[in-house]
């Protein structure tokens, strides 16, 4: 990148002339004794003295009721920050949410400003929460595959956003962060080691000094972010960098990453145990990204093997309808190829896959679950066959296919259609019957009040089964029904749990992936629990804003059912009775009106509904609003669970 004398609008900048702010023109300025005397000759600002907690002379210029203090006659034609936009651009990023902080104006200015037309790849997504702004982040990248940015205020808005950013780590999805860095500004929104704040739940971090550095590292966090195992990284970029004035510097070459995949030979023997095998198995566990999940079913038509999958668990996972997903017409496997079937959901939860008699050879190929040595908890620990390839699964899969259309014989084709039929009309019986069944099960309470939630899912089912949609919310407190009752087919289908287990992240998760839904004509299913709604629910208003094809439907039990539980049962244990254990776990006295707070955000809705016989015109009404690209609330009254 060709380098550049330094020249800089910083906090000091303030624009005399309002016609010198139209893009392109000088910024006329004036200058104090101040400024010159916290200006070193070179041009740059002295270090901050971060110990000193009394205010500046700059923050109590402002508290009497200046926007900005004066600054030296600069003249900005090009800023770094045009670059980090024109960086952002090339790496595809389709959004960047933040909450304002002035330790980003410059990279804020030139998204919005910058580029024909503006705003637009990155598009400036308004959050009202850090914490919703990476769980937006962190939806986005569970139904596409990919990371969306996230832009932080320097120390507080990295504490906000922390627990989102543990969340997305523990559930290995990229997350690209930026912090902006203000050393001239309050004392208290400036650190030495910004990212130092959450790097043990952080990929990768880097605190760029120049705008060559600062460029290289956008590029460098995206491909850390996207290479398995997957996960958060952050940048801090100071000020000062995205004001310096560069006419004549160029964002650097991109080079994707190297994604680590198993060897020629390994892919030799993985095709010919497939293609051997009398009845080879594929185990299907969360893939990266949806091209993955493409070359996963590429892989078992050619080689006519069963598969398992994960797509009622988690995204980016084997379609759960395909005609080789299930048990298929002999559970006799003579080889078990697994793809990626352990993770952060099995660290959880515990094993996650069927587990199989796995009679003669098994090979897994699996990296997405291994993260460095971490403080926190236990990344991975499904239970294994055997000690996995470490390579990636999706970067493997295209070895694979190629050495299996290599190897295979004419002979091998015939065999290998002939259990094709007979594994899919084993699997489509197998499927009949576990529908019926549980049709039969969810018939259970069906009128009672307050209302089923196994009726909102099979009421919401023939709503949208020929729509294209996505369920962004975890099911598991409204009570899973959507394994049992809808179709999980595309990789984005269901999104699975909160990754950490922590609360608050229903809502913005489905605005993420109503952001990833809204040019892709698709509308987003967000089943929401009551709880998990209140930790910031001013992400409504984001979803409103920003016109995002979201269908919000109330879980509403009106407590933190699940500790209700937990202390419930604990009264019980010690004999002392349980009908206090209400007591900080409910949410009533008074009840929360959630139309009301829709309403209150500029979100349209209804309720609360407790007649089960309203529930699905209801429901008509929301799913035709999503589809219209305005998000809906219907406020049900529901089971605890
Ligand atoms: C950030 C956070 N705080 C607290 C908890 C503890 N916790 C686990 S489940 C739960 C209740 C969730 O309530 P709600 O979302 O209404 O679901 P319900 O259990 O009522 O179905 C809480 C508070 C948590 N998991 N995460």
């Amino acid at each position: 990148m060709a380098k550049s004398k330094k020249t800089s609008v910083g906090r000091r900048g303030f624009l005399k002339n309002a016609a010198a702010g139209a893009a392109g023109a000088a910024a006329l300025v004036t200058s104090t004794p101040l400024v010159e005397a916290q200006t070193k000759s070179n041009g740059t600002k002295a270090a901050p003295d971060n110990g000193a907690p009394a205010p500046t002379e700059a923050q109590l210029f402002r508290e009497a009721g200046n926007i900005r203090p004066p600054v030296a006659v600069r003249t900005i034609t090009r800023p770094g920050s045009d670059l980090m936009v024109q960086t952002l651009r090339e790496l595809g990023i389709e959004y960047a949410a933040a909450n304002p902080g002035s330790s980003f104006e410059g990279l804020q200015e030139s998204v919005i400003n910058y580029g024909n037309p503006p705003n637009v790849k990155p598009e400036w997504i308004t959050a009202l929460h850090e914490e919703s702004a990476v769980t937006m982040a962190h939806g986005y990248a569970k139904a596409e595959g990919k990371p969306m940015l996230a832009v932080l205020h320097g120390t507080i808005g990295i504490q906000h956003a922390a627990m989102s950013i543990y969340q997305a780590y523990y559930d290995r999805v990229p997350v690209l962060m930026i912090a902006g860095n203000d050393p001239d500004f309050i004392p208290a929104h400036t650190a030495h080691d910004m990212a130092g704040l959450v790097r043990s739940y952080t990929k990768w971090d880097a605190q760029p000094n120049t705008l060559d550095e600062a460029l290289v590292a956008i590029q460098r966090a995206y491909n850390e972010a996207i290479t398995p195992p997957m996960a958060p990284t952050l940048v801090v970029l100071s000020s000062e960098i995205q004001k310096v004035n560069v006419p004549e510097a160029r964002v650097p070459t991109y080079r994707p990453p190297q994604f680590p995949a198993i060897d020629a030979t390994q892919a030799r023997e993985i095709a010919k145990n497939l293609l051997q095998a009398q009845n080879p198995r594929i185990e299907v566990g969360r893939l990266r990204t949806p091209e993955g999940v493409q070359r996963s079913v590429e892989l078992a038509e050619l080689v006519g093997a069963c598969t398992s999958t994960e797509a009622t668990r988690g995204p980016m996972s084997f379609p759960q309808r395909h005609p080789l997903c299930g048990p298929g017409a002999d559970t006799n496997y003579d080889y078990v190829l697994g793809l990626e079937t352990s993770g952060a959901q099995a660290s959880i939860t515990g094993p996650s896959l069927a587990k199989i008699a796995r009679s003669r050879d098994t090979t897994d190929i699996d990296f997405g679950g291994i993260l460095k040595p971490s403080n926190f908890g236990r990344i991975g620990g499904g239970e294994r066959a055997a000690t996995p390839i470490e390579a990636d699964a999706e970067a493997s899969l295209p070895l694979v296919i190629e050495e299996v259309k290599r190897q295979l014989t004419s002979d091998q084709k015939t065999r290998i259609q002939e259990r094709t039929a007979k594994h899919a009309s084993a699997n489509h019986d197998a499927h009949v019957a576990a529908l019926t069944q549980a049709v039969e099960t969810k018939k259970a309470g069906w009128n009672g009040v307050p209302i089923s939630t196994a009726r909102v899912y099979a009421e919401l089912w023939p709503l949208i089964l020929k729509e294209d949609w996505c369920l962004a919310s975890p099911s598991n407190f409204s009570g899973g029904h959507n394994v049992q009752l809808w179709d999980h087919n595309k990789p984005y289908s269901y999104l699975g749990g909160q990754g950490a287990g922590g609360m608050g992240y229903g809502a913005p998760a489905s605005v993420g992936a109503a952001l990833a839904a809204k040019a892709r004509n698709r509308i987003v299913i967000n089943v929401q629990t009551d709880g998990d709604m209140n930790y910031a629910p001013g992400v409504l208003w984001t979803a409103a804003h920003h016109k995002l094809p979201m269908l919000t439907v109330m879980h509403n039990n009106r407590a933190w059912h699940q500790e209700y539980m937990f202390v419930e049962y604990m009264a019980g244990v010690r004999g002392r009775g349980e009908d206090r254990a209400y007591i900080g776990n409910t949410l009533r006295d008074p009840f929360i009106n959630y139309a009301k707070m829709a309403a209150g955000y500029g979100m349209d809705g209804e309720g609360p509904i407790t007649d089960p016989s309203k529930l699905s015109a209801a429901l008509q009404r929301g799913v035709a609003s999503a589809k219209r690209g305005e998000p809906y609330m219907i406020d049900v009254i529901t089971q605890p669970r």
